[in-house]
């Protein structure tokens, strides 16, 4: 898979590229990420890359040139299929997994990092093929909802994740593929615990200690079903009703 970023920081991405799941999967040859500075493509000297909104109001608005061109050129390096162009943008839909699993059958992502204030539109209309925001708050850029794309994409592909089990049986993960058959059938996940036993008077569940496989994954069904109760309600209501 192959991540074109296009961005005005392209020194942002230093960190995440160099820790964890993204640097084990650039480094094992799952992915491979191309940082384009989005001024390196402006057309003036001053390299400038936004201008004031039309009608008028506060902030600056990334002007198309510079991203058409930006988009263009790496299109044009492109000689199979060509990659989705995402806008990262607090207006576009917002990302689950089941969105990150569609990203993570394509070849190559670009993914265009907007800001706040704005990106023209014809960027939207005519460039992107999606629009995509990572939650309903506000970021000054696209920059950290860009990273947030391709870690999540990134441990979905075959072999990045030595242990592939990790990826199905995570929260919001779907049931058809889950061990027990229900515990990650779109809740969330059940509490785990480790050692020690007790801490500071908090005892952890017996059941987890007791070896009884078919009392543990009730007890984690149970739990899984009370912190999705409590922390995403919401979720509930879009459970399948047949259950
Ligand atoms: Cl993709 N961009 C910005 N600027 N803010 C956001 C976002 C994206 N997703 C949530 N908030």
């Amino acid at each position: 898979m192959i991540f074109d970023v296009i961005t005005i920081f392209p020194e942002f991405f230093c960190g995440i590229l160099e820790h964890g799941l993204l640097k084990r999967a650039i480094g094992g040859s799952y992915v491979s990420i191309r940082l384009h500075d989005l001024r390196d493509f402006a057309e003036d000297t001053h390299r400038s890359v936004d201008d004031r909104p039309f009608g008028g109001g506060p902030g600056m608005v990334f002007k198309p040139e510079p991203l058409f061109r930006a988009v263009e050129s790496i299109q044009a390096q492109q000689s199979g299929r060509r990659s989705r162009v995402v806008l990262l943008t607090p207006q576009g839909q917002v990302l689950n997994q089941r969105r990150v699993e569609q990203l993570s059958r394509e070849p190559g992502l670009i993914l265009i990092c907007g800001r706040y204030e704005g990106v023209d539109e014809r960027v939207a209309a005519h460039l992107a093929t999606d629009e995509i925001s990572i939650g309903d708050y506000v970021l000054s850029g696209g920059e950290l909802a860009a990273a947030v794309i391709m870690e999540a994409v990134a441990r979905l592909l075959p072999g990045v994740l030595g242990n592939q089990q990790s990826a199905i049986s995570d929260s919001f993960a779907m049931a058809a593929a889950s061990p027990g058959g229900g515990e990650a059938a779109g809740l969330l996940d059940f509490p785990q615990y480790t050692r020690p036993a007790e801490f500071r008077g908090w005892k952890a569940p017996e059941v987890l200690l007791s070896g009884n496989h078919q009392q543990i994954r009730e007890w984690r069904a149970q739990q899984a079903l009370a912190k999705t109760y409590k922390n995403r309600p919401d979720l509930i209501e879009r459970l399948p009703k047949e259950a």
